[in-house]
């Protein structure tokens, strides 16, 4: 009697939501016929290269079949997906920088492999494991190395992204004075450039960087 009820409103909602169920029916599809046909290994293989559980892989798989059926993301898709969540500001610098810690392999669009790779070092990965990929972030040239130009840029286009609602005109300097603070407490040997090693040391030694890594923990 139970099951029959279930099944009664099962179907009732299939018909009401038919669009919506053979949707999620030909993403799940999807997903069974890439991992049963085409990739057999490479979820296994994900789930060991990752922090994730193959149950987390295949959520975050579907989540990112459905934003790009393609299954590659490119710049432009990156950007379009990121302004959505910065409506009132101009999130696409911040988006390029992002886009291009994420192609690792540099070959122009974030496979559902790099996505996970990215995401595991931001969310599960140790402090270190973080903070390294923090600085690839940063530096932009990915020379080894940040320079004061590039924690500029970056620091603009974070501000570019928050929105000038957030930061008014009248604090322009802001992105400046906040590169010139860090780099005063980064730039241990005062050298001009900021390595690995002066970053890891200086973030670990910073409380509210500390913190806000923390804030991942309690979230995930
Ligand atoms: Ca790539
Ligand atoms: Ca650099
Ligand atoms: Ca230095």
């Amino acid at each position: 009697m139970k099951q029959k009820n279930r099944d009664q409103s099962l179907s009732e909602s299939r018909e009401l939501d038919g669009s919506y169920d053979q949707l999620t029916d030909s993403i799940e599809d999807d997903f069974e016929l890439s991992t049963v046909c085409h990739r057999p290994e490479s979820m296994d293989k994900l789930e060991e290269q990752t922090k994730f559980t193959k149950k987390e892989l295949q959520v975050l798989y579907r989540g990112f079949k459905n934003e790009c059926p393609s299954g590659v993301v490119n710049e432009e898709n990156f950007k379009n997906i990121y302004s959505q969540f910065f409506p009132q500001g101009d999130s696409s610098m911040y988006a390029h920088f992002l886009f291009e810690a994420f192609d690792t392999n540099k070959n122009g669009s974030v496979s559902f492999e790099d996505f996970v790779f990215g995401l595991s070092i931001i969310l599960r990965g140790t402090i270190n494991d973080r903070l390294n990929w923090a600085f690839n972030l940063y530096d932009l040239n990915k020379d080894g190395c940040i320079t004061k130009e590039e924690m500029l840029d970056i620091m603009k286009s974070i501000y570019d992204m928050m929105g000038k609602y957030t930061y008014p005109t009248m604090m322009d300097d802001a992105p400046r004075e906040h590169v010139e603070s860090f780099f005063q407490k980064m730039d241990q040997n005062r050298d001009g450039v900021v390595t690995i090693d002066e970053f890891i040391d200086s973030c670990k030694k910073d409380e509210n960087i500390m913190q806000s890594m923390e804030l991942f923990d309690n979230v995930i």
